[in-house]
C-alpha cells in the first residue's frame, strides 16, 4: 500500500513538473524545482528547520533572498527565517557580522580562505546541530549559499557537511564583445544586454539576474565592451551608465572592466598622437583613469586588443606591447586596477606561420611588464577552432602572469544552433602538459599562477549571452556559460562532474535522463570536430561570417583564407609545422616538440595541424588518410543522428517547450553536419582523386553547388 502511494505521489509530482509549468529557459540552472524524490524531500525537510543570515549588507540581503527562494522552491514549504537557534538551522555569516559564527571557533579554518573562499559545515552552536555557511567576506557567504543550494538541487547528501572551497584563480571574467549599438560581435543570442540608451535611469531587472547567475558560478568580473573597441565608452556620458551597471553588480562580487581603444587620446582627447611614451598621452590616460575611478571606485581595469586585425596599438609608434600595457598599468595602479593585454596578434605582412607570431612577439617581452599586467592568451595559437593544440605561449613567459581566454560563444562551433558542450575542449587545453618545468607543468598550473607563483591569475570567457529569453540561444549553450564559471573557479574540475550538476539543476535529476544526456554532452564536442575539422584540420569555415564550410576560400588576406591552413593539393593535405616546415613545433618545450613532430606519437586528432601528409598515408586504423578523413566526417554526421535519437527518447521526461526546442535545433544541426561533410569531401576529393570508401554516403551535390551558396545577414558578423 505504502509503495502504491509512493508511486502515485511521484507520478503526480512528475506530471506537475512536465506538463503544468511552461519553461522558456530564462531561469537557467537556478530553477529550484521541488526535490523530485519523495524520500529525499522528506529527509531534507527533516534536516533543515530554518535559516538565519547574520548581517545586513546588500550582499547579505541577496544571500538571504536566495536562501529563502531556494529553500522554498526545493522543499516546497515555507522555510522561515527564525531568530532562536534550533537543530537543523542554517546560519550564514562572517566572523565580523556574527557573534554566533565567532562562537563556532572557526578561526583556523577561515585563515586560508582569502576574500572569496567559504566553508559549509555541520557543527554545534549553543548545543544545537546546525549548518554553518561562513567566509571571511560577505561575497564568500553568498558563494557558500549557492553551493549549499546546489547540493540540494543535485540531490546530494547534506549530512555531516565539511566543505572548504577556495577559488584557485583571482580573476574569473566574462568578456562581452558587445558594441554600443547593442550588436554583439560573434553573438548568436540576440542583442547586447546593456541598454545604453536608457541607462543610467532605467535599470533593467535583467542586470540583477545576470549578476545573480554569474555569482552562482563564481564569476567576479565582466568586461562590458567589445575588444574591437569604441573610445566613446570612456566619455563621461557613457561612464555614468557604466557606473549604474557597476552599482548593480557590486553586491554580487562582480567588478566592471572596459576595453580601452588605444587611439582614444587622439579620438577623444584631440591629441596628435597616442604614442605610449609621449608625456601628453601618459597624462591623458592618467586623467582619464582618475575620472573613471570617480564614477566607479572599484573599477577593475582595462582589456586591450592592440595591433591586431586593424586595431591601433603601440606599434603604430614604433613602441612595444610592453610600452603600451605599462603606460595603462601605471594609470590604474594607484587604484588597484589591472590591465589585461591580449596576445591575439598576427599580421599578414609578417612572412611567418600565423600560429607562431604571438609567441615571437611576446616571449622577448617576458619580464618587461608591470606587476599589474596579465597577458590574455587564447587557448590555441590560431583562433578558437574546434580543436587546436595548446598555445605555445603557455609556459613560455614565466615572469608574466598569463590569463586564459576561452570562447564560450560558438563562433566556430555551429553558433547557437549546434549542441556542443565545450567543457571537454576547455579541459583538454587545461590538462595539456607544457613540460616547461618538467612533467606535470600543465596549462592549468600556468594560468592559476601556481607554476611560477604569480599572485594574480585568471580565466576570461568570451561570452555567449544576449537578450534572448533563454540568454544563450540554444538551451544547451547555457551549459557552456555554466562550465566556464565552474572551471574558472577550479581549472582542475572534470567536465563530466560539471555536466552532471548542470543537467540536474537545469532539467532533471532522473537517472534515465541525466546519464544519457551527460554522455551525449561529453561526446558532442568530438562529434563537432569530426563533422567540421577532423584530424587536425582548421580554419576552413565560410569567409567573414564563419557560417558553414568554406575549404575553398582563397581570396583576400592569405591568413584569412582556408587554403593557407589545409594546403591540400594532389600530393596531400595538412600544414607542415615541424622543423621540416614552419618550425612552429619548436616553440614548445623539447618533449612536446618531439611529441608533435614525431608521426608515431603525434595524436591523430592533430595530425594535419602539424604535418602535411600524402593522401595514402597509412593511419593507425590501417586505412589510408583519405579514407580515414571520409570515415571521420561520416562518423560525425552519424553521431548527430544518434544525438537526435537519444533526445527523442527523452520526450515526457522534461517540459515540452525545451524538449521541442532542442529537438528542432538538433534537426538543423544534423542538416548542417551533413552539409559540412558533403562540402568538405566534395572539395578535398578534387585533390585526392579517390573514391569515397565503399559503404559511406557520397556528397549529395556537386562542389560548385556548395561553393555557390550565399548567405545573407548571418548573425554575429
Ligand atoms: C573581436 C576572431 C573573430 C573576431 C574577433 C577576433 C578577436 O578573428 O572572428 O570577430 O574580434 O577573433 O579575438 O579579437
Amino acid at each position: 500500500m505504502k509503495s502504491i502511494v509512493k508511486i502515485l505521489v511521484s507520478f503526480f509530482v512528475l506530471l506537475w513538473t512536465v506538463s503544468v509549468k511552461a519553461e522558456d529557459g530564462s531561469r537557467l540552472w537556478l530553477r529550484y524545482e521541488t526535490v523530485s524524490d519523495p524520500e529525499l524531500l522528506k529527509t531534507y525537510r527533516t534536516q533543515i528547520s530554518g535559516w538565519r543570515i547574520e548581517g545586513n549588507s546588500p550582499t547579505m540581503q541577496i544571500a538571504a533572498k536566495e536562501l529563502k527562494q531556494g529553500l522554498e522552491g526545493l522543499l516546497a514549504s515555507p522555510v522561515t527565517s527564525v531568530s532562536d537557534i534550533k537543530t537543523g538551522m542554517i546560519i550564514a555569516g562572517t566572523p565580523e557580522s556574527s557573534s554566533l559564527i565567532r562562537s563556532a571557533n572557526l578561526q583556523e579554518k577561515l585563515k586560508g580562505l582569502g576574500n572569496e573562499g567559504y566553508i559549509l559545515l555541520s557543527t554545534k552552536i549553543q548545543g544545537k546541530e546546525v549548518f554553518v555557511i561562513t567566509a571571511n567576506k560577505d561575497t564568500g557567504v553568498l558563494y557558500g549559499v549557492f553551493h549549499f543550494l546546489r547540493l540540494i538541487q543535485t540531490q546530494k547528501s547534506i549530512n555531516k557537511l565539511d566543505i572548504i572551497n577556495v577559488p584557485k584563480t583571482t580573476l574569473r571574467i566574462l568578456d562581452h564583445w558587445d558594441n554600443l549599438d547593442r550588436t554583439v560581435e560573434r553573438g548568436y543570442a540576440g542583442f547586447s544586454l546593456w541598454d545604453w540608451q536608457r541607462l543610467p535611469e532605467y535599470i533593467s531587472p535583467v542586470y540583477k539576474e545576470y549578476a545573480r547567475a554569474n555569482a552562482s558560478i563564481g564569476i567576479n568580473g565582466t568586461v562590458l565592451t567589445n575588444v574591437n573597441a569604441n573610445a566613446l565608452i570612456l566619455n563621461p556620458d557613457y561612464l555614468i551608465k557604466v557606473a549604474a551597471l557597476a552599482n548593480v553588480f557590486r553586491p554580487y562580487g562582480i567588478r566592471v572592466y572596459l576595453t580601452a581603444r588605444f587611439s582614444a587620446p587622439i579620438e577623444l582627447g584631440k591629441l596628435k598622437t597616442a604614442d605610449p611614451l609621449d608625456p601628453e598621452v601618459i597624462a591623458w590616460w592618467k586623467k582619464k583613469t582618475e575620472e573613471i575611478y570617480r564614477y566607479i571606485p572599484d573599477f577593475g581595469g582595462f582589456l586591450v586588443k592592440a595591433n591586431s586585425e586593424g586595431q591601433p596599438g603601440p606599434q603604430n609608434y614604433g613602441r612595444s606591447h610592453a610600452d603600451g600595457a605599462n603606460m595603462l598599468a601605471d594609470a590604474v595602479k594607484p587604484f588597484g586596477g589591472i590591465v589585461m593585454w591580449r596576445a591575439f596578434v598576427y599580421d599578414n605582412n609578417v612572412p611567418d606561420d600565423r600560429a607562431k607570431q604571438a609567441y615571437n612577439e611576446f616571449v622577448p617581452l617576458d619580464g618587461k611588464f608591470r606587476d599589474n599586467v596579465l597577458i590574455q592568451v587564447k587557448n590555441g595559437p590560431i583562433d578558437f577552432q574546434p580543436r587546436e593544440p595548446f598555445h605555445p605561449l603557455f609556459g613560455a613567459m614565466p615572469k608574466t602572469p598569463l590569463m586564459m581566454e576561452f570562447q564560450i560563444t560558438q563562433e566556430y562551433l555551429g553558433f547557437a544552433t549546434h549542441l556542443v558542450y565545450l567543457a571537454p575542449l576547455y579541459q583538454e587545453c587545461l590538462e595539456s602538459d607544457t613540460w616547461v618545468n618538467g612533467k606535470g607543468s600543465t596549462v592549468a598550473k600556468v594560468i592559476d599562477g601556481s607554476l611560477e607563483n604569480h599572485t594574480i591569475s585568471g580565466l576570461a570567457g568570451v561570452t555567449n549571452i544576449g537578450n534572448d529569453r533563454n540568454w544563450t540561444g540554444h538551451p544547451f549553450a547555457q551549459a557552456n556559460w555554466y562550465a566556464f564559471g565552474r572551471l574558472a573557479w577550479d581549472p582542475f574540475l572534470g567536465s563530466d562532474k560539471i555536466a552532471d550538476d548542470w543537467i540536474r539543476m537545469t532539467f532533471s535529476n532522473q537517472k534515465e535522463f541525466v546519464d544519457p544526456i551527460r554522455d551525449m554532452m561529453l561526446n558532442s564536442r568530438e562529434t563537432t570536430v569530426q563533422y567540421m575539422t577532423p584530424l587536425g584540420l582548421h580554419h576552413i569555415m565560410g569567409n567573414g561570417h564563419h557560417y558553414g564550410p568554406g575549404p575553398w576560400v582563397d581570396m583576400g588576406r592569405a591568413d584569412w583564407t582556408s587554403v593557407y591552413y589545409h594546403k591540400a593539393d594532389s600530393l596531400g593535405i595538412g600544414f607542415e609545422r615541424t622543423a621540416a616546415g614552419s618550425g612552429a613545433t619548436g616553440q614548445y618545450a623539447a618533449p612536446v616538440d618531439k611529441f608533435y613532430s614525431d608521426l608515431s606519437t603525434c595524436p591523430e586528432n592533430l595530425l594535419l595541424w602539424f604535418h602535411h601528409l600524402p593522401w595514402d598515408y597509412r593511419m593507425k586504423s590501417g586505412k589510408i588518410l583519405w579514407d580515414e578523413l571520409c570515415f571521420q566526417y561520416t562518423a560525425g554526421v552519424n553521431s548527430v543522428i544518434r544525438m537526435q535519437e537519444e533526445w527523442a527518447k527523452k520526450q515526457g521526461m522534461i517540459d515540452e517547450d525545451r524538449f521541442e526546442e532542442v529537438k528542432s535545433l538538433l534537426s538543423i544541426q544534423a542538416k548542417e553536419a551533413k552539409w559540412w561533410r558533403d562540402a568538405c569531401i566534395a572539395y578535398f576529393q578534387q585533390f585526392s582523386k579517390r573514391p569515397v570508401p565503399e559503404g559511406l554516403e557520397k556528397p549529395e551535390h556537386s562542389l560548385d553547388y556548395y561553393k555557390n551558396q550565399r548567405f545573407y545577414y548571418v548573425p554575429g558578423n
